[in-house]
């Protein structure tokens, strides 16, 4: 069996935990707790990661982690992109600054999106808000990323897919 193993990263209330459920063929592995931050307003927050896999045909398995959001589990971050061929960054465009949080993961997965497969996914974007998906482009390109930036619903299976097609192309066509 080949496996590829995938990351999903971004701000807390993303949406990460929920994409993961959204394709994982196994009952997701949760690390989610009760939220004590009361700095953002969410029952349950991610930890530590977030685990689901999905079965791509008779010989490949995609194993999907996702981080924790919250900065102060960022050490979280180096280990679970260990080895990993593809970051999926999410972005919640209902945020105060949204292009600032996409600069924390371009700087923080910078080695990883170098090597591997990136796509960034903005989540809960109104159709015309500003910033625009070419705004969000222009700070990949900023910091030398070309990778397609697409507005995506994490509950809807149909869509996740996509976004896993979409890393699982790139790998077959980086050299
Ligand atoms: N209305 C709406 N809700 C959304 C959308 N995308 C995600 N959500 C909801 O937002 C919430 C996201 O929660 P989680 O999946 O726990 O977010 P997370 O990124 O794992 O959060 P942390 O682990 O705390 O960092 C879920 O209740 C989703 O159903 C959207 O496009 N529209
Ligand atoms: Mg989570």
């Amino acid at each position: 069996m080949i496996e590829y193993k995938f990351i999903i990263t971004g701000t807390v209330g993303a949406g990460k935990t929920t994409l993961i459920s959204s394709i994982s063929e196994i009952p997701p592995i949760s690390t989610d707790v009760k939220n004590t931050d009361k700095s953002f307003d969410k029952e349950l927050t991610t930890v530590a990661f977030d685990y689901g896999q999905i079965t791509i045909s008779e010989t490949e398995r995609l194993r999907l982690y996702g981080t924790p959001g919250q900065e102060r589990f960022s050490f979280m971050w180096r280990t679970l992109a260990q080895g990993a061929m593809g970051v999926i960054i999410l972005i919640d465009h209902t945020r105060p600054n949204p292009l600032a949080d996409l600069k924390i993961y371009l700087d923080n997965f910078a080695d990883l999106i170098k090597a591997t497969g990136s796509v960034v996914c903005v989540g809960r974007m109104k159709p015309n808000e500003s910033p625009s998906l070419d705004d969000f482009a222009d700070v990949a390109a900023s910091y030398n990323v070309i990778c397609p930036i697409i507005g995506v619903d994490v509950r809807k299976k149909e869509e996740v897919l996509n976004v896993l097609d979409i890393l699982l192309t790139q790998l077959e066509t980086k050299d």
